[in-house]
């Protein structure tokens, strides 16, 4: 472990990773107990990305996320109960019930969103940087996506405009090498951080099971963006332990073979950062464990709020769904 880090914020890495992965695990059992209706995509295994990120953010700077995006929201410093109503469809939800798992926003933590449009925060984190470099702000925009998304179309458009605007941007490529069932090295010739050299930016590949790896470039890279340097693109090899959604567990899919999954289980972001916290004499096992309870404490204080919320109105489905116009105004806010 590296002697930079002080051990209280290497234990709130841990505190922050272990929350994710106790919120993932009772999302599960949510749905299988039919309190969440639909699918959610499980961030299980993916936390060092999350929270080596996050951890490098300043409050102001924001993050646009994905489909799995859950984790994102947790690190960024979503609260669990809020999170809990939305997957439960309640109005104290934050998006009142109505979004559900792909749509959890807080513009005010900085999560400008989840998306179930695969790569698609790539352009929306390109304009929220665009407006802070024209603002003077001194904010960093990240962007998440998976490898299945380093094939779309609009991240490579918004990796060659970020690179040509030198856009305060992080683009945080989370490889867990599959998108669905597809193995990335199926359709993919070169590793996404190599491709996205081309555009003209500092690009690296990290660890993605190590916290310590991911926060250090994510440091790096947050430096470059606040002295006007503009994007860098951070790989992160990850792997996530469950199915690509809380579907698959039932449908019997052997695209993973047992031996890979228990090899990447190996490498544990979770438990390997718990044991070099003990080998640097950061904390105890009972402070491990400590920890372990209150986040549970946290994680059922959240259910309970969420199952204690309303549900939404249906005579109000059409509220929050359209833009209201300014009184007196055109629908688009020009005079004719
Ligand atoms: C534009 C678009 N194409 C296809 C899909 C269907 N889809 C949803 S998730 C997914 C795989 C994404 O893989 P990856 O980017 O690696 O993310 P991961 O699921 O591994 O986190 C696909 C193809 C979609 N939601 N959006
Ligand atoms: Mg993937």
């Amino acid at each position: 472990m590296s002697n930079i880090m002080p051990a209280p914020f290497a234990r709130q890495l841990y505190y922050h990773m272990a929350r994710i992965r106790q919120f993932e695990n009772r999302v599960v059992t949510l749905v299988d107990d039919n309190e969440i209706a639909g699918v959610c995509h499980e961030y299980t295994g993916q936390e060092a990305v999350a929270v080596g990120i996050c951890g490098a953010l300043a409050a102001s700077d924001i993050v646009t996320s994905t489909h799995r995006g859950h984790g994102h929201t947790l690190a960024k410093g979503g609260d669990v109960g809020r999170m809990f109503a939305e997957l439960l469809a309640r109005t104290t939800g934050y998006n009142q019930g109505r979004g559900g798992s792909m749509h959890i926003a807080d513009v005010g933590l900085g999560i400008f969103g989840a998306n179930g449009i695969v790569g698609a925060g790539t352009p929306i984190a390109c304009g929220a940087a665009h407006k802070f470099k024209a603002a003077r702000e001194n904010r960093v925009a990240v962007s998440f996506f998976g490898d299945g998304a380093i094939n779309q179309g609009v991240v490579h458009e918004a990796m060659n405009l970020a690179a040509i605007w030198q856009l305060p941007v992080i683009f945080v490529c989370e490889n867990n090498q599959y998108a669905i069932s597809t193995p990335l090295k199926e359709v993919t010739v070169l590793a996404p951080h190599v491709r996205a050299q081309s555009y003209g930016m500092p690009s690296v590949a990290v660890d993605g099971m190590d916290v310590e790896a991911v926060y250090h470039a994510a440091i790096a890279a947050t430096e470059r963006a606040r002295s006007g340097e503009g994007p860098t693109f951070i790989e992160c090899l990850t792997y996530r332990y469950f199915g690509h959604y809380t579907g698959e567990r039932h449908m019997k899919m052997n695209y993973r073979s047992q031996d890979e999954l228990e090899s990447w289980k190996l490498k544990d972001p979770i438990k390997n950062w718990a044991t070099r916290m003990l080998e640097s004499g950061f904390c105890t096992q009972e402070d491990i464990e400590a920890v372990d309870v209150e986040v549970a404490a946290e994680i059922e204080r959240g259910v309970e709020f969420a199952r204690n919320s309303p549900h939404p109105n249906p005579a109000d489905a059409l509220d929050c769904m359209y833009a209201v116009s300014y009184p007196n105004t055109p629908a688009w806010g020009v005079e004719s």
